[in-house]
């Protein structure tokens, strides 16, 4: 029996079942864009752990920064004993951040928890109730986060009920909404808003300017500026989930910035800091000091050994330009995802932006979702030693999410795998 066999069976009998895992392997280490299992298997990483280690595993910069905090302190409590390092990640993420006006900033722990606050603070400064959330939406797991994300199984099912004041507005989704363009999606939304719940109720219109659990949904041109100037226009927060999409993932800082599109609030966690737990919420001064002291927080929020990776993940990000990476990384794998569409009647389309790339596939000829397609086509990647993703509603996409620092010989690597799958499984 292998390491990783026995692994399995002490998982069963030990870890709750609810907790699923792509892979059954389990791992030992990993560096750079390469997994290595308990057995000595190695996987090229193009999941990067959700779009977590954009840096790399084990950035050395990052180890670094670690290790030198994890031996000043691990702890106090910003809310005790506060410490540098916090204040050095706010100011960092209101420099990056979109806007040029004054920000302020909070840490937490999980995109979910993010999310989160960002709906508290928009609620206190607006002393509105309602949230407007999209069809195909992932914003977590806890309470509120389920009631904003729209996919039941598996992240709803029989787990309500669910907070209230949670409005759904439909997606721009070109493949599936009939190639409407942004400013009629936007329409869409805006009088679904203005008809069902009224616009001065709303707090707070939250959105995945690029999709990512839903299926790397890339909105068509102009829904998300047309929904930015109607936010302003009926004082409306605009909430950008830039959880997924962040930190130069797809081409740039923040996926807002391809069009231009400043937020309100930014929430962000996973690439912040390299694999270690870390969130934010960013913004305008005068919303997110609206709450009054004490109304923020949480023990672990903007822990000190979290934040010390996320300096030194950002600092890696500047330095190597992993912004441009991302757009390198899009142009190499563009023609190649395209290549496979061109021979392969499943893909019906090839989307994403730098580093964030999709493929969804369906019954040729229809619009009909192929999940058992994109399962069989990522299960063919993990046996040839390439860690894929999919995702969706209709669970049919394929996704791809490489570390920022992969090399191009990696990189190439993992499309000829990806390749050979689509046609062995085709
Ligand atoms: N918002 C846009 O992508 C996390 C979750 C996977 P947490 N996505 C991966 C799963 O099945 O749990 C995510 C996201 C967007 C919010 C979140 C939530 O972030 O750090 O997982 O809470």
């Amino acid at each position: 029996m292998t390491f990783s066999e026995e692994l399995r069976r002490r998982r069963t009998a030990a870890v709750a079942r609810g907790v699923g895992s792509v892979l059954g392997s389990y791992v030992d280490h990993a560096v750079g864009a390469t997994i290595t299992d308990v057995d000595g298997r190695r996987w090229l990483d193009f999941a990067s752990g959700i779009a977590v280690t954009n840096v790399g595993h084990a950035a050395p910069a990052v180890v670094e920064a670690v290790r030198a905090q994890v031996e000043r302190f691990t702890h106090t409590c910003f809310m005790v004993a506060p410490y540098e390092s916090y204040v050095a990640v706010c100011e960092e993420l209101n420099a990056l951040t979109p806007g040029g006006f004054e920000k302020r900033s909070l840490l937490v722990n999980s995109g979910a928890e993010a999310v989160e606050n960002a709906i508290k603070i928009a609620r206190h400064a607006t002393g509105r109730p309602a949230v407007v959330a999209f069809e195909h939406a992932y914003h977590g797991r806890t309470n509120l986060t389920m009631a904003l994300t729209a996919k039941n199984m598996p992240y709803k099912h029989r787990f309500g009920p669910f907070a209230g004041e949670v409005h759904r507005a439909p997606m721009s989704y070109p493949l599936r909404d009939g190639g409407l363009s942004g400013p009629d999606a936007a329409a869409r939304v805006v009088d679904l808003v203005e008809k069902q719940v009224g616009a001065e109720n709303v707090a707070a219109l939250l959105v995945e300017p690029i999709q990512g659990e839903g299926g790397f949904v890339v909105p068509a041109g102009g829904f998300l500026p047309a929904l930015r100037e109607w936010a302003t226009a009926a004082g409306v927060v605009f909430v950008a989930d830039e959880i997924q999409t962040g930190f130069c993932r797809t081409g740039d800082w923040f996926a807002c910035a391809h069009e231009d599109v400043v937020p309100d609030l930014v929430a962000t966690a996973k690439g912040i800091a390299g694999g270690l737990p870390l969130a934010g919420v960013t913004g305008r001064a005068e919303l997110m000091d609206a709450a009054h002291v004490g109304g923020l927080g949480g023990t672990y929020g903007g822990n000190p050994v979290a934040c010390a990776a996320a300096l030194a993940s950002i600092g890696i990000m500047r330095e190597r330009e992993l912004d441009a990476a991302a757009r390198r990384i899009w142009a190499t794998a563009w023609p190649r995802l395209h290549a496979v569409a061109a021979r392969d009647p499943r893909v019906a389309e090839v989307r994403g932006r730098g580093a964030m790339l999709a493929v969804e596939l369906v019954r040729p000829g229809t619009l009909t979702p192929d999940p058992a397609g994109a399962a069989a086509v990522s299960a063919a990647c993990h046996a040839a030693g390439l860690l894929t993703l999919t995702c969706g509603t209709y669970g049919n996409v394929l996704r791809l999410l490489p570390p920022l620092v992969i090399t191009d010989a990696e990189l190439a690597r993992g499309l000829d795998v990806l390749d050979a799958a689509f046609a062995r499984t085709s």
